[in-house]
């Protein structure tokens, strides 16, 4: 029997095969959830509904999270074709390119910064209030990705660092929100891995070897470490786990100059 044997989860994240939702989506389905999708538009439908496909979902659902009615017609589906659900993953993060390419306050636009907080943090707030009445008292979690550009400055994180930390806080007064209901809410602090999300990212590559110069592990992550650890904290062995950032991160967030570091013969 798997860690999620009987669960039903719905992923909102899943754009590639890349996607961190992808490697959640995977963990799940080996560990016996049922799963429930949504897309961010049509150009994604067709892509989402072959992979759900390949794990015996035909759940499929629009979804662009700027939207409340698409975010309530996602949950009036849910409530026909399953009645309760168990487990939220919310994987989703967006500010227009612009924002995230140069010096912090040159950059940062009203425009840019209400979208960044509106799809990267509020999008979770809104998520949590449709599934909740879902998920009363059967053991339910709630999970979203979360980055440590939120806790500590790098180049061109920018506006993505507030959102993030304020999708950080918001987990915490989520968590005594749906406490009552049994529901667990947490987040997942990924180390830098490559998708679709990082590929428009200026210097991406340079960024993941020095991030796994610094890691304690001496490596990068994958989507498959962080689908892994999003299955223990959705399964009923972390029930005592509520309001917690777990870095999934090879140790990266603890360690300010490693030894690799000092060794570099470049410099
Ligand atoms: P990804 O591009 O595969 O996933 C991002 C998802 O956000 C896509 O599925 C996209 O459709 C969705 N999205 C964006 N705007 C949306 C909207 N308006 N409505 C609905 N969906 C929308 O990239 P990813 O790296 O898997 O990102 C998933 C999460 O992980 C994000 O929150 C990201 O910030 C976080 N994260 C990523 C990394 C990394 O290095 N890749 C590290 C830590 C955290
Ligand atoms: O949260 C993210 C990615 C967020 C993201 C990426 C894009 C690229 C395409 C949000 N919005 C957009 N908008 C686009 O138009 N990560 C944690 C990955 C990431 O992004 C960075 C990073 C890391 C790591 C940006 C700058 C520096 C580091």
């Amino acid at each position: 029997m798997g860690m999620l044997t009987g669960k039903r989860a719905l992923i909102v994240g899943v754009a590639s095969k890349h996607s961190i939702a992808y490697g959640i989506a995977e963990a799940f389905h080996r560990e016996g959830a049922e799963l429930a999708f949504t897309y961010q538009g049509e150009k994604l439908k067709e892509r989402v509904e072959k992979m759900a496909a390949e794990w015996g979902s035909d759940i499929c659902l629009p979804c662009d999270v700027t939207s409340d009615d698409e975010i309530d017609a996602v949950f009036s589906e849910l409530e026909k074709r399953w009645g309760h659900m168990d487990i939220l993953i919310h994987s989703v993060g967006y500010a227009p390119a612009h924002e995230l390419d140069g010096d912090y306050l040159s950059v940062t636009t009203r425009e840019g910064f209400r979208m960044a907080h509106d799809i990267s943090a509020y999008s979770f707030v809104a998520l949590a209030k449709g599934a909740k009445p879902l998920m009363k008292d059967r053991q339910g979690s709630m999970l979203t990705l979360t980055y440590h550009g939120s806790q500590q400055t790098l180049p061109n994180y920018n506006v993505m660092g507030l959102a993030k930390a304020s999708l950080e806080a918001s987990v915490r007064y989520l968590a005594g929100s749906c406490g009552g209901e049994g529901i667990r809410v947490n987040s997942i602090s990924a180390g830098p891995i490559r998708t679709l999300a990082a590929s428009g990212i200026k210097s991406f590559r340079r960024m993941l070897k020095k991030n796994a110069e610094r890691a304690p592990l001496g490596r990068n992550i994958t989507i498959e470490e962080v689908g892994n650890t999003a299955a223990f904290l959705c399964s009923d062995l972390a029930s005592g786990i509520t309001a917690q950032n777990i870095y999934v991160d090879a140790g990266f967030n603890t360690c300010a100059m490693s030894m690799a570091e000092m060794e570099d013969p470049a410099e």
